[in-house]
């Protein structure tokens, strides 16, 4: 066992003695330990990726206010087993606060949710049961009285990861722009910057609302027990205000993408119209009330927004010469522009037949 780990885990207040820690998960950004005990329960450690996240006192703030919230809604409508359907964060022995810092890394201790299950992939059942836990997410924190920053400012802004991606074309800063492969993504990319910065003008009209969303709903970023329901959502350093389009179309992106979201193989990748529909109906059904009509007549919008955004991050990623995402192999963002690149198009050419099914659960 790694002794430096176990002095970290040393400063949150676990209960029994540690037995194991060993690396878990498969995020991008943070680095994630589980950590074992001969006590009642084990624990997930995260390094939080200070240089993503610069300001981890508003990261834990936020991520205080909306567990605590959910908690206290969870336990007004009398639910069971909640441990296992909110994260609970461990106080740092002598401040109290949710995260302990030597100064250079950031670190924080949660209850590891018991027989829990995640997934790469989803059944139309289980996105169903999603799309229902997401629109109950986000209800759930549409009265949450405490103010929350946001984590990543401007995160999901489609305007500015546009402007990054143009910064990144003119520096050049790895010379991958002499690649043809790489511009022709670009030029295809902007072909379509109007027509995908819709959000950002609606919001200026003032016809598009923010609310507190999760922004990072990939499906692996949820906690299902065994019979298909869900737990627990985690990953909670995006939650932040946004459009709904973020949670609604985050997901779709991952869930109903037939491949994997860095497949090499581009014909393993197609968007899943049977995925969308169940998606779509639960989130319907649990956020249908609250949502306005620009927020609705745009879900298949948002179905398109993502797979785009991404394409675009991991392609400025590349072309800055992969400062952000943690790679697998030196081209791995590349491939992953490609992938989110043709997903994006197999989810435009099924716009109307979005609109169309959105229409028909009114
Ligand atoms: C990152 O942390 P992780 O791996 O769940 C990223 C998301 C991307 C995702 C792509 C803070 O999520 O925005 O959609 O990778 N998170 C951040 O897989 O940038
Ligand atoms: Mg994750």
């Amino acid at each position: 066992m790694d002794e430096r780990l176990k002095q970290i885990v040393g400063h949150f207040a676990v209960a029994g003695r540690v037995t194991g820690i060993r690396p878990l998960g498969n995020g991008l950004i943070n680095d994630t330990f589980l950590v074992e005990t001969d006590g009642p329960d084990n624990y997930v450690l995260q390094r939080i990726n200070q240089g993503i996240f610069r300001d981890v006192d508003l990261l834990q703030h936020n991520i205080d206010c909306v567990t605590r919230h959910i908690r206290r809604k969870l336990e007004a409508a009398g639910e069971t087993d909640i441990d296992r359907k909110v994260l609970h964060f461990l106080p740092e022995r002598s401040t109290g606060k949710s995260y302990w810092t030597d100064g250079t890394q950031w670190w924080r201790v949660s209850v590891f949710i018991r027989d829990a299950l995640t997934y790469e992939a989803v059944t139309p059942e289980y996105a169903g049961y999603a799309g229902q836990a997401f629109g109950q997410f986000e209800a759930m924190l549409a009265d949450l009285p405490d103010k929350l920053g946001e984590t990543i400012p401007d995160f999901h802004n489609m305007e500015l990861r546009a402007r990054q991606l143009r910064e990144a074309v003119a520096a050049d800063a790895a010379g991958r722009m002499a690649d043809p492969v790489v511009q022709d993504l670009v030029d295809a990319m902007f072909a379509c910057e109007e027509e995908m910065c819709k959000a950002e003008r609606m919001y200026r009209e003032g016809i598009l609302p923010k609310r507190i969303c999760h922004c990072d709903t990939k499906v692996n970023n949820m906690l299902f027990d065994r019979d298909g329901n869900i737990l627990c959502v985690i990953d909670l350093d995006t939650v932040m205000p946004s459009f709904v389009f973020s949670d609604f179309g985050d997901f779709l992106r991952t869930a109903a993408n037939t491949g994997a979201e860095d497949d090499p193989n581009l014909d393993n990748v197609n968007f899943n119209m049977e995925i969308f529909r169940a998606f779509a109906k639960g989130y319907l059904s649990s956020a249908g009330a609250f949502l306005t009509p620009v927020e609705r007549e745009n879900l298949p919008f948002a179905a398109t927004l993502f797979p785009y955004m991404q394409a675009v991050r991991f392609l400025a990623d590349y072309i800055n010469g992969d400062t952000y995402y943690k790679l697998k192999y030196p081209e791995h963002n590349l491939v992953r522009t490609r992938a989110q690149w043709k997903l994006f198009q197999e989810a435009r050419i099924r716009l109307d037949e979005m609109a169309d099914f959105i229409a028909s659960e009114a």
